[in-house]
């Protein structure tokens, strides 16, 4: 990677075209779309509402299913595109067989998302170690490429989710996908999402991504991915300063633009230059050392 700024999985993931020109805009990397084994529509709308504090979301996974997504992997590799491709699935292999055929199309890495807050049968994958290491470890078997886990912080102790998937070989962590939470209208006097339940992204959940990503960084050896709710520099900071070696934007592109990327690049330059510091890999997990927090 050209930086260690990516794109999330969800946001602007669904086509070459615009994958690419997030690319463009700075992105180190971008990550798909979760793309399963067959077509799906999602959910009815309304399935998006903006809180002011964060943005609720229930989608429903909608994606065109890996045959047809092949086609804008190879398309984004043409152009140069450094592309993580996020996966799910209903069972192990048939997440091993999405992410073999994404990695044969050219995907430089595949994110295997056990994580959607309300879709269950994918989100309850990452609230079961044991279910974690199976995935993990059948995917392991199938594909060359390195396989990042994009947890749930729906759990109680997410550092041991961490665990069981880096001792079933996962090559990274990425921590959070987006919390469980809900709205409701009070003039309808009913949930605002058709599917009741969605997930929280944006500013309201940093304070617990960075949570977790700290958490995580103490349990596994293997590199952290954070994301959550970052959309400035210095939010940025704060992951590396926790423990991630790099970083996901997604509510902040729709929040800010895609200007977002070169405003957390270049700031995180001039942050290490102020720091004297001449790689980020310098400041990764700093914050611990600090730390007086009972473990
Ligand atoms: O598609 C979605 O509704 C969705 C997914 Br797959 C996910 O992983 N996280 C999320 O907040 N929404």
């Amino acid at each position: 990677m050209r930086n260690p700024v990516m794109l999330s999985a969800g946001v602007l993931g669904i086509s070459h075209r615009t994958l690419r020109r997030v690319y463009e805009a700075g992105a180190g990397a971008v990550v798909t779309k979760s793309i399963g084994a067959e077509p799906r529509k999602g959910f009815k709308n309304p399935t998006l509402v903006d809180l002011g504090v964060g943005v609720l979301n229930a989608m429903g996974l909608p994606n065109p299913g890996v045959k047809e997504f092949v086609k804008e992997v190879e398309a984004l590799k043409r152009d140069g595109v450094c592309v993580i491709a996020s996966v799910y699935g209903f069972r192990a292999e048939e997440y091993a067989q999405v992410a073999g055929e994404l990695c044969d199309a050219g995907a430089d890495a595949v994110e295997l998302n056990y994580s959607c807050p309300h879709v269950s049968q994918v989100g309850l994958i990452g609230q079961n170690p044991q279910l974690v290491a199976e995935v993990t470890e059948t995917v392991k078997h199938s594909v060359s490429k390195p396989v990042y886990v994009k947890l749930t912080p729906n759990v109680t102790d997410i550092a041991s989710v961490a665990k069981a998937a880096e001792e079933a070989g996962a090559d990274a962590i990425t921590a959070i996908n987006t919390v469980r939470a809900m709205a409701i209208d009070i003039e309808f006097q009913r949930p605002v999402l058709s599917a009741v339940y969605g997930g929280l992204s944006g500013p309201a959940i940093k304070p617990i991504a960075l949570r977790a990503v700290y958490e995580i960084y103490e349990a596994v050896e293997i590199p952290v991915i954070g994301v959550g709710g970052i959309t400035s520099w210095r939010d940025a900071v704060e992951f590396f300063l926790a423990g991630a070696s790099a970083i996901q934007v997604g509510t902040a592109v729709y929040l800010k633009g895609l200007s977002i990327f070169r405003q957390i690049t270049q700031g995180l330059k001039r942050y290490l230059e102020r720091k004297g510091c001449s790689t980020i890999e310098e400041i990764v997990g700093k914050a611990h050392k600090h730390s007086s927090s009972p473990k």
